[in-house]
Parts: structure tokens; C-alpha cells; sequence
């Protein structure tokens, strides 16, 4: 094996090393992040790859096997990967394992069925796997290479892979095992993977992809195919809520660019909007949302004039009271996709807003031409929207102005005395019991806490007004200081926010991710700028206390860590379980949760498509360890901070 390893550095794949070895120095520039988040994602490199074989009309199924020894196996029925000689003398096969991609930056975005050898991603998730395997089948024959951190360990004959048996069909077989020194967890979420295969599915009408968790006794398998496409993901975005239109579905075709779209009215508050670009989600969105909502108003304040739900004296709808109600997923084909944002999951390109707007504007009015009904009832949720706005103005006039002045409207928050917002933080804190220990606890220079107690209203099922209301709600929009989403008629203003952290204090049970979870809820809707700038956190409180019978006692954060304690420490020990915040004493509390060099944040991003599995993914955010393992951990790896 030595001698296969000394064999590589010749030639031009000295550079292939250096590049594979930029991806294992800074994982989170090719993957996100190393968290569960940047494992899966993985599989979905791999998978893509798979997919563009399906959409360059090669392959109908794949198959995703999570194995029992921790690796994965992705499996397709495609043409099978070039394996012939490449112009540097190697198998084609084995440049792609080993080639760099473009500039890196989630290069899963790009588009990759120009005719390229596609297999974008593949090098990257070699170069973080402790091993991988590939098999090819291609005229009758399996071929195989291996790889060891990216290593070739395959020997090559002229240049060419081994045969290692013979079989009909085509298609390519890629195993990979994670690699423990890159990532803090290497198990695969099984419940992530299946939602964003099922995902795929929806978007890949014509593809069956299986999924196996050979992890599970017995093992469990799932099948997705989606012959209904769009339609059927709306609906099972829309699945418990109360249909108010059909399914509304259109495709067409604009300047080279493909654009499908399914929307629906539901009887709800709030939208969902969603745009896929080449089958991706964009999680900030961009120009074919942007395209979809400018002409999607224009053609519904035409209509309301056109029936009259609009008088001549009436002003326009706004975009929000047009989408009341509204879900939407937007999915368009573009050649040659540009992104930008906190993320890079922001369309930019401005010919994709012209041509989602002009396919929109042609079909929204092809159908409501013929759906009379459907349009009256889609005009129905705008004028309720609209009325609830109207009604709402003056609570929100009356809310702004103590907003910027006052920080304290009920005498619970027990303020900061600091205003140097960059080192404030804010810790809402579930149950009287704990916040009482907190605010003993705090550091009161710059730490705020806002006990909460119960549950605080679902924004989600109460209108504006209701949500309005609610003395928890108004304390924390007047404590924040920066208002709320225009679309919720006031002026969102990031820059007079007080705390640079906003810190959820829950206990680790169901109430306490209940409250989360609404919390959540409420700033996504009110205040989404809030969690896209990386200003919200879970803190996590320790599970356990254990002290041993000699030396010093320990926090562990979860069971993983109980389980490693257990391996290192024979000798016996007492062990404390917590059940909630309100068991820990003032000290306790601040030794475990409110200390910035001990506690363990994770910090909430946006990113996932399906509102409720946004919800449960955002509860598993990145995670943060504590400064001093974190520093001693991660010492190049800029991303996180804490
Ligand atoms: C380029 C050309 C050909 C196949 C592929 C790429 C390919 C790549 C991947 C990655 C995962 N599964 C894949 N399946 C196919 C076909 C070349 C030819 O047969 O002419």
C-alpha cells in the first residue's frame, strides 16, 4: 500500500492533492459545515450527481443504502461513469474523484448537464471520507477504484482500472465512509435524508429513489417516486391545512429558461413561498421569487379591478395581502445559474425574474380565465388581508413609537446595563423558576434575560392583531428594538437591534422544544432578518453532572458524552440527570448555560424548504461547542464564532 501512496505524487497529481487536501482543510467552504447538517450533505453530493444522469435521461432510479458499518452506498442506473483513458493519462474515472471542480463555494448549485463529465461534488466528498469505493458497469464488466482520504489506493494498469467481475446493464456504485477526523458526528440523520430524497422525488417526476436504513432492526426501506411531480409536493406541504382554491399549475418556457409553478390558497395567515433553481433548493430565495410575486400582484390587482373587488377608489393590494394564504413552489431551469447571498442561496440572475414573470403572468391568466370561482376565493384572502392591515395600523402606530424608547412593558426583563449592542445578549428563559436563577446568575453588564412563562401564542394560528397583543410578544419586539417585518405593517431596522445574541433558554423536553419552536416560529414570520444574520441561539444545558470519586466533577451535554465518561472512568462516579433549568442553582446555571467560555449554543440558521421540517431542522441548527474545546478543535475554521 506504501508504494501505491508513493506512486501518486507524480505529475500532475501533485495538484490533484493539493486540491482535495484545500477541501479537508476547510471542509465548511465545499459542505456548509461539519454538524450532522454538512454530513448528510454528503449523500445529496453524491445523489445530485445521480440526478443530472436522470435529467440527461440515462437513469430512473436510485438507490440509497445508510449501511450498517456507518458508510453509505449511492447507487444508480445511469450510463456508469467514463472509465476509458483521460487525456492525462488515467482513467476519467478517477480524474473526477480527484479533480477539484470549480472554485469550490457548494458547487452543488451549478447546473451540470452541459455535456461536461459531470460527477461535480464527488472529489470533495472523497477527499472527506476515511474511504471510498466506486464500481462501474459499463459493456459487460465491473470496474472498480478505491480511495483513502481522497488517496488513490488502487493500482492502475496503463493507466486503467482493474475488472473486478462481469454483469449486465450500466450504472455506478459508490460507497463512502465518512471520515471521523473531519466531522464531530459521522451518523447519518436517516429522518433528514429520506425528507430531502422525498424532496428530490417531488422534484423529479419521472425518478424512483429507494432509500435503506440497514441501521435499523429490521432495516427500513422507503420508496419515492412522485409521477404528479410539483403538485404533489404542494400538497404535502399543504397536507392538514383547509383548502380555499385547487391546485393551480402551470410550465412554460421564456428566453431558454424552464419555468413550472404549483400554487394554492389555504385558509391561513401567512405565505410560503419556495424556489428551486435546477432542482435546489433556495433557501434565500432570489429573482424567480422575485420575478413570481412583482407579476403575480400586477395580475391579481388587475383582476380585483377587473370584478370589481376593487373600486376605483380603492388603492392596490399589497404583494402580502395578494399571498395571504398563499403556498407556492417555484422551480425553474436555468443554463447558467449565479448566486449570492449569506449562503450562496440567492438566484441573482435578473433573466430568471423576466422569464418566471413572463410564463406567470401568461398562465396565472390563462387559468383564472377559466376559474371564475377560484379567482373570487384566491380575491377573498387579499381582502382579508388587506382589512386585518387596515384594522391593524394603529396598534402597530401605537406599538412603534414605545418600541424605540422603551425596553421594558410588563417589569419582567431584567435589562443589560451595557448598550454596546455587539456585546449584548438576551436570554428568554422558559418558567419563572429558572429566569428567577438566571437573573441571580447573569453577568448584568451585558446579559439580559426575559423569563417566559407557558406557552406564547402560536403566530402561525393567530391573526396579526392577537399576535399583537400578546404581552410576551410585545415585551420582546420592544426589547429587540428593531420592530417587525413590513410585511407585517411595521419597519424592520436590524441596525437598532440591542443584543447580538438572542438566546432561547428551554429545557430539553417536549414543552421546552414546544416553546422553542414557537419562539422560532415568531421570529421567522416577524423578524426573519433576525435568524438569517446568525443573530438567534438554542442554548443547551448540560444532561448530566458527574462526579467521580476521585477528582473533579463534570458537565456532559449529551449521551454520547455519558457514554465516552463511562469508557474513561471505571473507578465509579455519582451521576446527576437534569430534568430542567429550574433544578439548577444560580451557579450552576451560570457554570453550564450562561458562561460564554462553558456553555454550548447552537445557532439557528434558515435554510430547509418544508415549513414544519424547517421548524424541526432549525431546532438542530450548527452547533457550538464550548469555547475552549472548540478553539482547541477547530482552530483554522473561521465560521463559528464563540
Ligand atoms: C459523463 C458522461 C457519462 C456519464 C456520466 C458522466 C455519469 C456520471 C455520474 C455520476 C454519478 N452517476 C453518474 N452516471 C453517469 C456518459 C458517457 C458515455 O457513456 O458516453
Amino acid at each position: 500500500m506504501q508504494e501505491t501512496k508513493d506512486q501518486k505524487y507524480t505529475g500532475s497529481s501533485i495538484r490533484v492533492l493539493e486540491g482535495l487536501e484545500a477541501v479537508r482543510t476547510r471542509p465548511g467552504m465545499y459542505i456548509g459545515s461539519t454538524s450532522t447538517r454538512g454530513l448528510n450533505h454528503l449523500i445529496y453530493e453524491i445523489v445530485d450527481n445521480s440526478v443530472d444522469e436522470h435529467l440527461a435521461g440515462f437513469c430512473d432510479t436510485i438507490e440509497v443504502t445508510l449501511e450498517k458499518d456507518g458508510s453509505c452506498t449511492v447507487a444508480d442506473n445511469g450510463r456508469g461513469i467514463p472509465v476509458d483513458l483521460h487525456e492525462t493519462g488515467v482513467s476519467a474515472l478517477r480524474v473526477v474523484f480527484t479533480t477539484l471542480h470549480a472554485g469550490g463555494k457548494f458547487d452543488n448549485n451549478a447546473y451540470k448537464t452541459s455535456g461536461g463529465l459531470h460527477g461535480v461534488g464527488s472529489s470533495v466528498v472523497n477527499a472527506l471520507s476515511e474511504r471510498l469505493t466506486v464500481q462501474v458497469k459499463r459493456g459487460g464488466r465491473i470496474y472498480e477504484d478505491r480511495y483513502e482520504r481522497g488517496v488513490p489506493v488502487q493500482e492502475l494498469n496503463e493507466g486503467l482500472l482493474p475488472v473486478v467481475g462481469r454483469a449486465s446493464g450500466t450504472g455506478t456504485r459508490i460507497n463512502f465512509l465518512p471520515d471521523p477526523e473531519i466531522f464531530e458526528k459521522t451518523r447519518f440523520r436517516e429522518e433528514d435524508v429520506r425528507s430531502r430524497l422525498h424532496e428530490t422525488a417531488y422534484l423529479n417526476p419521472n425518478l424512483t429513489i429507494r432509500l435503506t436504513d440497514m441501521r435499523q432492526d429490521p432495516p427500513r426501506e422507503d420508496e419515492f417516486h412522485e409521477p404528479e411531480g410539483l403538485v404533489a409536493f404542494l400538497k404535502n406541504l399543504n397536507k392538514g391545512k383547509e383548502a380555499v382554491t385547487d391546485v393551480i399549475y402551470f410550465k412554460g418556457m421564456s428566453d431558454g429558461i424552464e419555468v413550472e409553478a404549483a400554487l394554492q390558497y389555504v385558509n391561513e395567515l401567512h405565505e410560503i413561498v419556495l424556489g428551486f433553481c435546477n432542482n435546489i433548493y433556495n433557501a434565500e430565495g432570489g429573482s424567480h421569487l422575485t420575478g413570481f410575486k412583482t407579476t403575480f400582484t400586477q395580475v391579481m390587482n388587475t383582476y380585483a379591478r377587473g370584478i370589481g373587488v376593487l373600486k376605483d377608489k380603492d388603492e392596490n393590494f399589497n404583494g402580502s395581502d395578494i399571498r395571504n394564504g398563499l403556498t407556492a413552489v417555484i422551480s425553474i431551469k436555468h443554463p447558467d445559474p449565479r448566486f449570492e447571498g449569506q449562503t450562496k442561496t440567492k438566484l441573482d440572475n435578473q433573466d430568471a425574474a423576466k422569464a418566471v414573470s413572463q410564463v406567470t403572468g401568461e398562465e396565472i391568466v390563462r387559468y383564472y380565465d377559466r376559474n371564475l370561482d377560484v379567482l373570487k376565493a384566491s380575491l377573498g384572502r387579499a381582502e382579508q388581508a388587506a382589512r386585518i392591515r387596515k384594522a391593524q395600523k394603529k396598534v402597530t402606530d401605537n406599538l412603534i413609537k414605545p418600541a424605540k424608547f422603551s425596553f421594558d412593558s410588563n417589569g419582567k426583563l431584567a435589562n443589560c446595563t451595557s448598550r454596546d449592542a455587539e456585546h449584548c445578549e438576551i436570554f428568554i428563559v422558559e418558567g419563572d423558576s429558572a429566569g428567577g436563577s438566571a437573573k441571580m446568575a447573569r453577568d448584568r453588564m451585558y446579559q439580559a434575560i426575559l423569563p417566559i412563562r407557558g406557552k406564547i401564542l402560536n403566530v402561525e394560528k393567530a391573526s396579526i392583531d392577537k399576535v399583537l397583543a400578546n404581552a410576551e410578544i410585545r415585551t420582546m419586539i420592544n426589547a429587540f428594538g428593531c420592530g417587525f417585518s413590513e410585511d407585517y405593517g411595521n419597519d424592520f431596522d436590524i441596525t437598532r437591534l440591542r443584543y447580538n445574541k438572542i438566546i432561547i433558554m428551554a429545557d430539553a423536553d417536549v414543552d421546552g422544544s414546544h416553546i422553542s419552536n414557537l419562539l422560532l416560529t415568531f421570529f421567522y414570520r416577524f423578524m426573519p432578518d433576525l435568524i438569517s444574520e446568525g443573530h438567534v441561539y438554542v442554548a443547551m444545558p448540560p444532561l448530566y453532572k458527574v462526579v467521580p470519586k476521585r477528582g473533579e466533577g463534570e458537565y456532559l451535554y449529551d449521551d454520547a458524552a455519558l457514554a465516552r465518561y463511562r469508557r474513561t472512568h471505571k473507578g465509579g462516579f455519582t451521576l446527576q440527570r437534569y430534568k430542567g433549568l429550574g433544578e439548577m442553582d444560580a451557579e450552576q446555571l451560570w457554570e453550564t448555560t450562561l458562561d460564554p467560555a462553558r456553555r454550548r449554543l447552537r445557532q439557528v440558521l434558515i435554510e430547509d424548504a418544508s415549513t414544519a421540517s424547517m421548524i424541526t431542522e432549525l431546532l438542530m441548527g450548527s452547533e457550538v461547542p464550548p469555547r475552549r474545546q472548540f478553539i482547541h478543535d477547530h482552530a483554522d475554521d473561521a465560521q463559528l464564532d464563540i
